[in-house]
């Protein structure tokens, strides 16, 4: 089946996350999958910058999947300054953060020489929601028309969102949808993919589409250390033909890996995208259950799962009987095991069948 991968790379961008470039390595190295498409949405870095970044990264294992590029603003603020993207961006303004990415000065996306400028013009920047709808919904539509769509959403669910509010007909074809959003424990703590553009998230979950959230309760219970990145890099390097990918991938990985250890609370880095992906093919890492869910609004895209009998969780909204006539319904994934799933992505990403050099 088809799988369109939505998300926000920021591979090669100082202070940029890197976990959906994980995932989409993983993805694109697993035969077993079928990326027709990849688009990009703002989030860890704007829109066409993660158009820059998934083509780079394409390039690097040599396919040629179109990559289009979605929404750069939250459905209902669209016109609205982003004072979010301020201080997301502000990591690459900081001379000691830009120097783990060896930069020197201040950072703009195409000073990147390996990653070149898409020319994504000024028109373009401003699309309104339902001209990048009208794109993407004739992206789905390429595919066979008898064919049904899974999409792993790694990033805000703008795009999918205004699919399914001004393309309806298209988001029909939407058979299933992985995401990564939502956090449902750590008190008021709010994950940024819900948090950016809460009235997408609830578009979606509301849509009737099946669900299957991957919440960052789960995903910050992965890491990977900056030792598991050296010795899978030295490992790599033993066949040569890894040495280019194993290389190119040092560029950005490394640096993400020690800015994270740096400034969260791992050893290293949350792989949060990569479970997704990694779920897709082999469900087995991953423990799943179902249960009916919404979103707060205070905190604004914070993720609420409302048991069966008794109250919700973290939250007072009254009765559970009374809620669940406006919940969604949706799989949760529970627990992950980090130690087969880094190992799932080393050996996907890495061919090792051949004698070493
Ligand atoms: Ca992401």
């Amino acid at each position: 089946m088809p799988l369109i991968i939505d998300c926000d790379p920021g591979n090669g961008i100082p202070g940029a996350n890197v976990d959906d470039a994980l995932a989409l390595c993983l993805a694109w190295s697993a035969s077993q999958l079928e990326v027709s498409s990849v688009w990009t949405v703002f989030g860890n870095v704007t829109a066409a910058e993660a158009v820059n970044s998934a083509q780079f990264l394409a390039d690097t294992f040599r396919v040629n999947t179109p990559i289009l590029k979605g929404c750069d603003r939250p459905l209902d603020t669209y016109r609205a300054p982003s004072k979010w993207r301020e201080k997301l961006d502000a990591p690459r303004f900081d001379s000691e953060i830009l120097k783990l990415w060896g930069k020197s000065d201040c950072f703009k996306s195409g000073t990147i020489s390996a990653q070149e400028d898409t020319s994504v013009s000024e028109d373009e920047k401003c699309e309104p929601p339902e001209q990048t709808a009208l794109r993407l919904a004739k992206d789905i539509l390429r595919n066979d028309s008898e064919s049904s769509i899974t999409i792993a959403a790694l990033g805000p669910l703008t795009n999918i969102a205004a699919l399914i509010r001004f393309q309806p007909d298209a988001a029909k074809r939407i058979k299933e949808i992985f995401l990564m959003g939502g956090c449902l424990g750590y008190g008021d703590l709010v994950d940024t993919n819900f948090a950016i553009d809460p009235l997408a998230a609830s578009i979606v979950l509301r849509s009737g589409i099946k669900v299957t959230i991957v919440p960052i309760d789960v995903t910050r219970t992965t890491h990977m250390s900056l030792e598991y990145w050296l010795n899978t890099l030295e490992w790599a390097c033993k066949y040569s033909q890894n040495v280019d990918r194993a290389m190119t991938i040092d560029s950005w990985l490394r640096p993400w890996i020690k800015y994270s250890d740096r400034t969260r609370p791992v050893d290293g880095m949350w792989v949060h995208d990569m479970v997704v992906i990694a779920h897709l093919l082999c469900p087995d890492i991953t423990q799943v259950t179902s249960g009916f869910f919404k979103l707060s609004p205070h905190p604004k895209g914070k993720l609420i799962q409302i048991p069966n009998d008794g109250p919700a969780i973290n939250q007072n909204f009254g009765s559970s009987k009374q809620l669940k006539k406006k919940l969604s319904k949706a799989q949760v994934i529970t627990s992950v095991d980090n130690d087969r799933l880094l190992s799932l992505w080393k050996r996907a990403v890495f061919s090792c069948d051949i004698p070493p050099v």
